[in-house]
């Protein structure tokens, strides 16, 4: 029985794998540092056609007995009335690409389900040349096919993916279909129910990007963990002549180096640089770092600090620093939607770094590449997390290898970034031994993958009694606490806040990740009257006198730079499926409050 049943499981942890991983099934490693390749921009507008059934991929043959199967043609030309096609793309409405298709069509703001996109473009492909079909990120899943060959599917809806398409390719005309859906599930990452706006559609760009047969295609490049003068690294070949030398250079302090790949293509870097300007938030020194081979050259341009912790203290390029910050959704202001554009996100940050941030925490899922490389312009130090949010199925191995992927695919894209200094795990997840496994896994994939910065996750402090505490076991696990606490919002009144004594069971800093309340950006009253600016404003009042009493504090943002969109928040008139926690307006009004935490920022 005992060898029955272990088979018997065996077999099924088989079959969970491979189910796992035939739905995950977009190329990996991801190509590094798309703006820094050439590339043919697939941006602009998209044939498109609503879905809600998703019946399109089949011909819809035996719904009805007795007769003809219906078809659609998506890969080949409408045949004009000469036969049953209930489909014809080049008449569809378009859809613009970036962008999330609820803001750009009244009737599909609550849409939640499938979406055809086609964008036919004409191509002369190089003889030699390899190309990879590359994706910002698609909500929540995208299966894509070219002249008709479906190249795979991919799930997550917040990170890049690519297909290489150099034998699909012809001169001349090429279509790219894609099938999106942002159908929620009880399985996926986020799950069902989030506290924003489930934004569906091609909501990054789209980029074919051509290179070499053999060519560079990824490279950490850092200081090593607590070395203010060392370059730690790799950098990888892919292709047929793996074994070219690759030299590293920053012009800037003379370096230059040459490396071997192994036969996989792959060579360690580490090298002792002297006179390197850190890069610190007032000082947001990036450097051009050139990598060369025989057949491929790249730039990219790339901050050196080091970020560590001891005890509670957060080591900024070895010395203490405090966080003082503001979370940040991926909402576009002015005009709501999914934020992408270099002006959405400049917006963004700017207001941060008015409120005196020298951080952000990008919630709840990574944002779009132009935010974490303007923040590295800018000198704003990021917390970057993803969407493995409130209720995960955290018993389940294959919702946690979507987890993973999505982790892996965010660290690989924004590794060679000063910004970021903590990759975080989870927001609020409840206590359970499966979510502290899982998520104690995820910590050890982060460190195996990059030992480099700080990991953390937004937890839950235990209230008794005057006294907040943070005993959430996975604090054993995290380099920083994140906590999340509503004190004068969801619970106490927002007096009783500077009275209150923090503890925790770990000597280890603590970001409080997030706080504050709603109001509705211009409605004036008393400061007892919820949902004016001076409601919102008593609770910063009050926070920011309890933060000056907790010894361990290392860092605070602020729950929300920005108003953003979100189904949970129904009420008419204050909210209208708004979450009002935002320090700023959708509309870019500055409440209060901003004022308020502005001036405490100040004293810090
Ligand atoms: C939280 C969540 C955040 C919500 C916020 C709120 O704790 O982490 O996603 O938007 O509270 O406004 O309730």
């Amino acid at each position: 029985i005992t060898n029955f049943m272990t088979g018997q499981r065996f077999l099924f942890a088989i079959i969970t794998y491979i189910i796992a991983f035939s739905t995950l099934s977009a190329q990996t490693p991801l190509l590094q540092n798309i703006s820094g390749r050439k590339t043919t921009l697939l941006d602009g507008l998209w044939q498109s056609q609503v879905d809600v059934y998703g019946v399109a991929s089949q011909e819809r043959s035996g719904l009805v007995k007795d007769r003809k199967p219906v078809k659609y043609q998506f890969n080949g030309e409408n045949l004009r009335n000469t036969e049953l096609v209930e489909q014809d793309l080049d008449v569809a409405e378009q859809l613009k690409v970036p962008g999330d298709w609820n803001t750009q069509r009244e009737n599909l703001f609550y849409y939640e389900g499938n979406m055809w996109y086609r964008k036919k473009i004409t191509l002369n492909p190089q003889a030699g040349k390899r190309y990879f079909l590359h994706f910002g990120a698609v909500n929540y899943e995208a299966v894509v096919y070219v002249n008709g060959t479906k190249l795979g599917q991919h799930e997550g809806g917040f990170t890049a993916f690519q297909f290489e398409v150099t034998s699909l390719l012809k001169a001349g005309e090429n279509k790219i279909l894609v099938n999106a859906n942002n159908i929620r599930g009880e399985n996926k990452i986020p799950t069902n129910i989030t506290d924003w706006w489930n934004y569906g559609g091609i909501t990054r760009s789209v980029n074919l990007v051509e290179v070499s047969e053999t060519f560079i295609s990824d490279y950490f490049i850092q200081l090593e963990k607590g070395k203010i003068a060392d370059i730690k690294g790799w950098v990888k070949l892919e292709g047929s002549q793996k074994s070219q030398n690759v030299t590293i250079e920053i012009p800037e302090i003379g370096l230059k180096q040459t490396v071997k790949p192994d036969t996989s293509g792959f060579a360690a870097l580490s090298f002792n640089v002297k006179k390197l300007q850190l890069w610190s938030p007032e000082n947001p020194k990036l450097y051009l770092v050139k990598l060369t081979s025989a057949t491929d050259t790249i730039t990219d341009k790339i901050g050196f600090r080091t970020i560590e912790t001891r005890g509670t203290d957060i080591l900024l390029n070895g010395k203490p620093i405090f966080l003082k910050g503001a979370s940040i959704h991926e909402e576009a202001p002015f005009r709501t939607g999914r934020a992408y554009s270099e002006g959405d996100a400049r917006t963004l940050l700017t207001w941060a770094k008015e409120l005196g941030s020298n951080y952000v925490r990008l919630a709840h899922y990574p944002h779009n590449e132009t935010m974490t490389r303007m923040a590295d312009e800018m000198g704003l130090l990021v917390w970057s997390e993803i969407p493995v949010y409130w209720a995960v199925k955290f018993e389940k191995p294959d919702v946690y290898v979507k987890a993973e992927t999505q982790l892996l695919e965010n660290i690989s894209r924004d590794k060679n970034r000063a910004s970021i200094i903590i990759w975080s795990m989870a927001n609020e997840t409840p206590e359970t031994e499966d979510r502290l496994k899982f998520l104690k896994k995820l910590i050890d994939k982060t460190k195996s993958v990059d030992d480099t910065r700080l990991t953390a996750a937004a937890l839950f402090s235990k209230a008794s009694k005057g006294l907040q505490t943070i005993e959430d076991p996975l604090g054993e696990y995290v380099d920083v606490m994140g906590c999340n606490e509503y004190i004068g919002w969801y619970t106490l009144p927002a007096e009783l806040a500077p009275t209150i004594q923090w503890t925790s069971k770990y000597n280890k800093p603590l970001i409080m990740s997030e706080f504050g309340g709603e109001s509705v950006a211009g409605l004036h009253g008393k400061a007892d009257e919820i949902w004016t600016e001076e409601y919102q404003n008593r609770i910063y009042e009050n926070q920011v006198k309890m933060f000056d009493n907790i010894s361990f504090l290392r860092g605070t943002s602020a729950w929300v730079l920005m108003d953003f969109r979100s189904p949970l928040r129904l009420l008419p008139r204050k909210q209208d499926f708004f979450n009002r926690k935002g320090l700023v307006s959708d509309t870019g009004i500055k409440k209060m409050a901003f004022y308020t935490l502005k001036r405490w920022y100040q004293t810090k």
